[in-house]
């Protein structure tokens, strides 16, 4: 499903983040210790080479709802952006934790010219997040920051599942009908 917005397109696929070519920013589903780990960040991490780890060391730890930006390494993306969700139950408040990862990770796109961004759903695998909740969370932030992108001109929304695509899809459709 494409939408366009204010002249932003939001693409929403079924797919594997770490194999998004077109895209300038990555963005990483991260650990505090910024290492490679397992779901989307072991995803990057081995697609991008040990490069990106030692890159990364300077920047760790991070909070939940930071962001840091470094090169994409073998990556085929010029930028992974890295950010921490929450765990769920247990930082908190979590909705604003979330919210400041995808508002964190537009400002550090903004900041380095960067013309197009892919999420995958942050906080949905290891930290148990809710999809339902977690997907509203995230459509609703990128649909308010999308007056302030001035560089942004695509977001695509990497989902790992076909239910979970279709999660999405509803929640865009819902939000931007009529
Ligand atoms: N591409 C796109 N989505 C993926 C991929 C992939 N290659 N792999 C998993 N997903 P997670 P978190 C989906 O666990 O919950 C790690 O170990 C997955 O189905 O990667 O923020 C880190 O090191 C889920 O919907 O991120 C951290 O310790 C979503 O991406 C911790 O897990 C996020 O799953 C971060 O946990």
């Amino acid at each position: 499903m494409i939408k366009e917005i204010s002249g932003v397109e939001i693409e929403l696929v079924k797919g594997d983040i770490a194999n998004q070519p077109d895209i300038t920013a990555i963005v990483n589903a991260a650990n505090a210790r910024l290492q490679a780990g397992g779901g989307v960040a072991g995803a990057i991490h081995r697609a991008a080479g040990p490069g990106l780890e030692e890159e990364c060391r300077k920047y760790a730890p991070i909070e939940p709802g930071q962001a840091v930006i470094t090169g994409g390494h073998n990556l085929p993306n010029r930028y992974v952006i890295h950010t921490l969700g929450p765990v769920y139950g247990v930082d908190k408040p979590e909705e604003k934790l979330l919210a400041d990862c995808y508002r964190n990770s537009f400002r550090l796109a903004e900041e380095n010219d960067v013309e197009s961004i892919a999420f995958p759903a942050i906080s949905t695998g290891y930290f148990r997040y809710p999809l339902e909740q977690a997907t509203a969370v995230a459509m609703r932030t990128v649909l308010e920051m999308i007056p302030e992108l001035k560089k942004v001109k695509k977001i695509r929304f990497v989902l790992f599942s076909d239910s979970d695509l279709v999660v999405y899809e509803a929640e865009l459709a819902r939000l931007t009908s009529g």
